[in-house]
């Protein structure tokens, strides 16, 4: 916890360990962590392990990617510290929060969520019943340390808007206000949805079949120049002040957030002027990612490989944030009168 922070709302957020981190959740989720640990005095920050089964189940790749999200964790800035950090194994009472939230999700609701509408389609992928229920057990991350603030990117919207329905029915059925409204959060103005660079407007994603689509911050200088090089896009505007098309969209999203302001503008105005030359803009875009994501991949490299501080960060963190889970399973079972004697 952080004594010197004014701010005492509570934070929690995670990320699934699937793959490599990939820009869109280093720049809608993680980034926002970091300023957020000085600014609030307890910053709950976790490695979603259980959430990752329910799409990957390989036992051998799940240690290497749950070390290097930690990895990518200390070295994009977290502090032990001033936030706690901890796996979602590492907690018992969760999957208990999650099984008693259980009794406060609805299927149908379950189903209609996009997430498991756009999971199951995928092709090869089971359609389990965590599949189904994540978004309970998301709802019992957030939940079980009464978070008010979730800094997330905006596909998980409509799983925080769940997460608040199930905390309501359970203060309504218990007639409290045991739980807080959890709410997105990120330093922008609004919560980020970083695209694919295969130009058809989905999210950038860790699973994606086509790596050359996403950049992940373990790519090096060469692979961030191929791949944006590659980014798919379409011959140019003719028409002044043309809205953007999905591929460059993609690439004016990601150098927003990487490049100087005035070189953004220059190249929104040669734009919309219909002046723009793609291949200019792709290595200006390049040499700025490599400049940005290069401190942090370095920082990668050298942690993952540090596992006994690794260890020693998640075994201080869990002790932390299990005595404030069970602070909250036990106001549960109490409202819930599963107390007996
Ligand atoms: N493209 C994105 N733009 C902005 N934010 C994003 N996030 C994910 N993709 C983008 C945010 O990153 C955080 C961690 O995500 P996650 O790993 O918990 O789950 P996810 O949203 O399912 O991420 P991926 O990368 O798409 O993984 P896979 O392919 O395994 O499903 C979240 O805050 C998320 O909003």
């Amino acid at each position: 916890m952080n004594q010197d922070a004014t701010n005492k709302e509570i934070v929690v957020s995670g990320i699934r360990p699937t793959g490599k981190v990939h820009l869109g959740n280093y720049l809608g989720a993680i980034k926002n962590f970091i300023p957020m640990q000085d600014e609030f005095d307890t910053c709950y920050y976790f490695i979603a392990d259980y959430h990752s089964l329910t799409t990957h189940n390989d036992a051998n790749e799940l240690p290497v990617h749950v070390k290097r999200s930690l990895a990518t964790y200390l070295a994009c800035g977290l502090n032990p510290d001033k936030a706690i950090v901890y796996l979602q194994s590492d907690l018992p009472q969760i999957p208990e929060l999650y099984l008693l939230l259980n009794m406060f999700a609805h299927k149908g609701e379950l189903e209609k969520c996009t997430t498991f509408k756009e999971k199951i389609r995928t092709p090869g992928q089971t359609v389990n019943a965590g599949l189904l229920t994540y978004p309970v057990l998301m709802a019992a991350d957030i939940i079980i340390h009464k978070a008010n603030k979730v800094p997330v990117g905006k596909d998980q919207q409509q799983h925080l808007e769940m997460t608040r329905t199930f905390a309501n029915r359970f203060n309504h059925l218990t007639e409290t206000t045991f739980f807080p409204e959890p709410q997105g959060f990120s330093y922008g103005e609004s919560l980020m949805k970083i695209l694919s660079l295969d130009g058809s407007g989905a999210k950038m994603s860790k699973s994606d079949a086509n790596e050359n689509n996403s950049i992940f911050l373990l790519d090096d200088d060469k692979t961030i120049t191929k791949k944006i090089k590659r980014a798919k896009t379409d011959t140019g505007p003719t028409e002044k002040n043309s809205p953007l098309t999905p591929g460059i969209e993609a690439l004016f999203g990601i150098m927003d957030c990487v490049s100087a302001p005035e070189i953004v503008a220059d190249y929104k105005k040669q734009y919309a002027d219909c002046t723009i030359k793609y291949g200019y803009l792709k290595l200006q875009l390049a040499e700025d990612l490599i400049n940005y994501l290069g401190p942090i991949r370095e920082k990668i490299i050298q942690l993952e490989n540090d596992t006994d501080y690794l260890a020693e960060v998640v075994e201080k963190g869990g002790e932390k944030a299990r005595e404030s889970a069970q602070k909250t399973v036990d106001g549960v079972r109490k409202l819930l009168g599963i107390q007996y004697f």
